[in-house]
């Protein structure tokens, strides 16, 4: 017997900058460039290959897959709103809904159009009503999506001031200015959305398994309850709060401790995360009791691993966490892979490898791992 409730979600995740290519328009490309990092290029370019994608993971027996809409394409200049783009993410819709998968649709991955950027960002005055704006424009996208993430990882973003997401280390304190706009932006929208489509509306949450040691302070402390308790109280979606987990950090002193300060370490991840499977139990644990019951979806959860072994004893120690949470009655409604596909990792480029499907560089040719299958078997029994 497995504790998977009906209707459990199995499938992957990916985000419009990592997979697409030619994502020229957003506060990313014009980042990478600046700061002289990997380029993004042509990515997975599943901007054209989005059915092939959707075709492969479906055809191994996962039934969701989560997805980002580019902004940056939808509303290239302030106020132009592109209706092509907006019906090319209603095709991605509907390529899900012709082979029974269940879209989950992102409306902000990190990234923002340039322009979004260039008139200060989301503590820009106006900043919310141009979100709130966009999100009405692709409402078309969502009728009949059951699942909208607003923002992806707001408390991550708001640790990382001014620089986005995996450029910067962690700053001595969350930028508590980005972190109250991006809530703000989450609520303005959130009963709009519901009302319009009849979806669930959540945001995910970065969700870091924090350890103390014997030299962690109170600031270290604070820091990650700002960066994560905080957020889950004040925050938790009515429908929904998305968590991703991967590993855990060590406070000391004032932050966290540099990786790996585990001697016991399973392994050191290609990005340099402690292999540590337990963070997603102990994560969607933490998520369901602080935001009082809401249900939980993972929507990320994986590994940067060269070795698709590894990758799946990893899932396999994370989902058996899981099946524990779930077991002792914690509402978790799905769990989405990170990532379908090896793919653009932000400031690390192309380097730590997550996917569950390989892509050639060149070719863009797609080679299933093993981890697919597998993955897709669990999900074929569970839902048998
Ligand atoms: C994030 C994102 C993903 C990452 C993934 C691996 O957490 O930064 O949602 O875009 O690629 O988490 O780092």
């Amino acid at each position: 017997m497995h504790p998977y409730p009906d209707g459990f979600l199995w499938g992957a995740s990916t985000a419009s900058h990592q997979v697409e290519g030619g994502c020229v328009n957003n506060d990313w490309w014009h980042r990478e460039r600046v700061l002289g990092l990997e380029r993004s290029g042509d990515a997975c370019d599943s901007y054209h290959r989005y059915d092939e994608d959707v075709a492969l993971l479906a055809g191994a027996g996962l039934n969701a897959y989560r997805f980002s809409l580019e902004w940056s394409r939808i509303e290239p200049e302030e106020g132009l709103f592109l209706r092509a783009e907006v019906d090319h993410y209603r095709r991605m819709v509907e390529s899900c809904r012709a082979r029974g998968v269940e879209p989950v649709v992102t409306l902000n991955h990190f990234t923002v159009p340039q322009w979004f950027e260039e008139r200060g960002g989301w503590t820009a005055p106006g900043a919310g009503d141009l979100f709130a704006r966009f999100c009405e424009r692709v409402l078309p996208v969502l009728d009949g999506v059951g699942h909208v993430v607003t923002l992806n990882e707001p408390n991550l973003h708001s640790c990382l001031v001014n620089m986005g997401p995996h450029v910067t280390a962690f700053p001595p304190a969350p930028d508590l200015a980005v972190a109250d706009a991006l809530l703000a932006a989450h609520r303005a929208v959130a009963p709009m959305l519901r009302e319009a489509t009849g979806a669930l509306v959540g945001y995910s949450i970065s969700s870091i398994s924090f350890h103390e040691t014997d030299a962690t302070d109170d600031a270290a402390r604070r820091l990650a309850h700002d960066v994560i308790d905080r957020w889950f109280l004040d925050a938790a979606g009515e429908d929904f709060v998305g968590v991703q987990g991967y590993t855990r950090i060590h406070l000391g002193a004032g932050g966290p401790l540099p990786v790996p300060p585990d001697p016991a370490a399973r392994m050191i991840e290609q990005i340099g995360w402690e292999f540590y499977p337990a963070a997603l139990e102990e994560m969607v644990r933490k998520a369901a009791s602080l935001s009082g019951g809401t249900p939980v979806l993972v929507t990320e959860n994986g590994i940067a691993t060269a070795s698709d072994e590894e990758r799946v004893e990893y899932t396999t120690a994370a989902l058996e966490g899981l099946e524990k949470s779930l077991a002792d009655g914690v509402d978790v409604r799905g769990y989405l892979h990170w990532s379908l596909l090896d793919n653009f990792e932000w400031a690390s480029g192309y380097g730590p490898t997550f996917g569950l499907i390989a892509v050639d560089r060149e070719t863009f040719v797609r080679t299933p791992k093993p981890s697919l299958a597998w993955l897709g078997e669990k999900a074929r029994a569970a839902l048998a």
